[in-house]
């Protein structure tokens, strides 16, 4: 008995040591946040302490990139290994889009359930849910985040400005009232509720003329898209960041002795900004730079329970942007008139929906404390290589037409080397394509500046080819097409061959 007893604890006790070994992943992904609005990254005008220390005891990357330049589709190919302009239907989604994700095929949450982990995310989704735009928001909302790989979610649907603003925890409406059921349309108005055109002096946070954002009005801001009902169960912009924290540090706690993932999807800096009260003029930067302010004392918090749980070591945390920034992207927030000097985009051309480098070469960090030792990289990796650099590391084999367009970049990620893919390809408006060095924008129609009165930024579009020597030219400032024909059909060549 006593024997057996011994020999049941020593196995279970092997066990849990074989499964911790394993590290933890926590991925914290900013929204629209710019390659250089971090102090690690160049700026000056603002502190970002925590960021700062979490760049210094890991790998700081300077050529790492979301796919697009916009929300969705990077999300969509964090999720898949597929590049978003491969499918129709990938780009920012309206709040009531179903489910654009496959649940039949390996996902980025689903290999981390297969090597036997806990799976949750907390935070932005933006990727649909359900099975089509009309659907029951007072029910069991589904296929979502939880049929495709994660244990846990608790998230909000789409943008924070757009409808419904409410938390939807597992399948479920958090603090749904029956009594108060919600309704959404994206086509036109529903109910009585006032909204941003009809009930402007209801407003906190004035929109941008012509800009939209001025249907349902919540929290005294108004929305992308129609809603009635569910009063109970909207959030308060200024709490967001803390139900947000609460719950990842809650998904961190319960998991501490199992391996687990955590996708933490942060809604800072993205539009509407309304930090707490806390961060509130604490930049001087307008709201915009408060609620980076937030963004990183938020990721100092995750810090700072890793290490009183003493997990610390075995986790790894992996910090990176969505797409990149935007000042007036709706709402008249001081992020234009109080910028004071700050450049979101570094040394960058362009910024979020661009095809220029802004859009989306991001902040990435990986700290590891463990295992990688700190250093700068200049490794070019993407987010689409999650899937196949974690199948690596977890030894879990995926179909490869599955992952298509993922590439194993486990040892830039983790520093061992310097050479991470070859070629990328990313989308801003236009499609471009990184080859070494190099970097061909195709020929696009459209204005090559959006209006200064709404988001003003470079898209990149242009009628004749554009082609940058990035190791020399950052900046895109010298289009050397004309110059080099070849290397332009070279580019266009490559391109044809990679879209099939
Ligand atoms: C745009 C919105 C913008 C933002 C963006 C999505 C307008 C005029 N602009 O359509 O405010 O919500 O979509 O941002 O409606 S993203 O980071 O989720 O891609
Ligand atoms: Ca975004």
């Amino acid at each position: 008995m006593k024997i057996g007893t011994t020999l049941f604890s020593l196995i279970l006790s092997l066990s849990i040591h074989a499964q911790q070994s394993k590290p933890n992943i926590i991925f914290i992904y900013a929204d629209d946040l710019g390659y250089g609005d971090l102090g690690c990254y160049g700026a000056s005008k603002i502190k970002t302490p925590n960021l700062d220390k979490l760049a210094k005891q890991g790998i700081r990357f300077t050529n790492a990139h979301a796919t697009s330049a916009s929300c969705t589709p990077s999300r969509f190919a964090i999720m898949t290994g597929i590049y978003p302009w491969r499918k129709t239907g990938t780009g920012v989604l309206p709040g009531d889009a179903a489910l654009i994700i496959p649940t039949n095929k390996s996902t980025l949450p689903s290999v981390f359930q297969q090597a036997g982990y806990q799976t949750g995310i907390v935070g932005k989704w933006h990727l649909g849910l359900g099975n089509e735009v009309t659907k029951n928001w007072n029910g069991e909302i589904k296929p979502g985040p939880n049929e495709v790989g994660f244990n846990y979610s608790f998230i909000f649907p789409a943008t924070a400005d757009r409808v419904p603003t409410v938390f939807v925890e597992n399948h479920l409406v958090v603090a749904l009232d029956t009594a108060d059921p919600i309704k959404v349309d994206y086509k036109q108005k529903i109910g009585n509720e006032p909204t941003g055109a009809e009930n402007p002096e209801l407003l906190k946070l004035q929109a941008t003329p012509n800009h939209g954002h001025n249907q349902t009005i919540v929290n005294g801001i108004g929305r992308i898209g129609f809603m009635t009902g569910g009063k109970q169960a909207r959030w308060t912009d200024e709490e967001l960041p803390f139900t947000f924290l609460q719950k990842a540090k809650d998904f961190i706690a319960s998991n501490q002795k199992k391996p687990f993932f955590l996708y933490y999807a942060l809604t800072e800096p993205h539009v509407p900004r309304m930090p707490s009260t806390m961060f509130k003029g604490k930049s001087g930067l307008g709201l915009r730079g408060d609620a980076i302010l937030q963004l990183d004392w938020t990721v100092g918090e995750i810090m700072l329970q890793l290490k009183l749980l003493g997990i610390d070591k075995n986790t790894v945390i992996i910090f990176s942007s969505d797409n990149g920034p935007v000042l007036d992207d709706g709402y008249l927030d001081g992020a234009v008139t109080q910028l004071n000097g700050h450049t979101p985009a570094g040394l960058l051309r362009g910024g979020k929906y661009s095809a220029f480098e802004a859009g989306t070469r991001v902040p990435f960090i990986l700290s590891w404390p463990g295992k990688v030792l700190p250093k700068v990289s200049d490794a070019l990796i993407c987010q689409i290589d999650f899937i196949a650099s974690f199948s690596k590391l977890l030894n879990i084999k995926i179909p490869p037409s599955d992952v298509l367009d993922s590439e194993n970049v486990l040892d830039a990620l983790t520093g061992k080397t310097e050479q991470g893919r070859k070629i990328l390809v990313k989308q801003g408006g236009a499609l471009s394509v990184i080859n070494g060095d190099w970097k061909y924008i195709t020929p696009s129609k459209g204005p090559a500046n959006t209006s200064p009165l709404l988001t003003n930024i470079e898209t990149g579009n242009s009628l004749s080819p554009q082609l940058y020597y990035l190791k020399e030219d950052i900046g895109e400032k010298n289009n050397l097409a004309e110059k080099y024909p070849q290397k332009v059909k070279e580019m266009e060549i490559l391109l044809k061959k990679i879209k099939g």
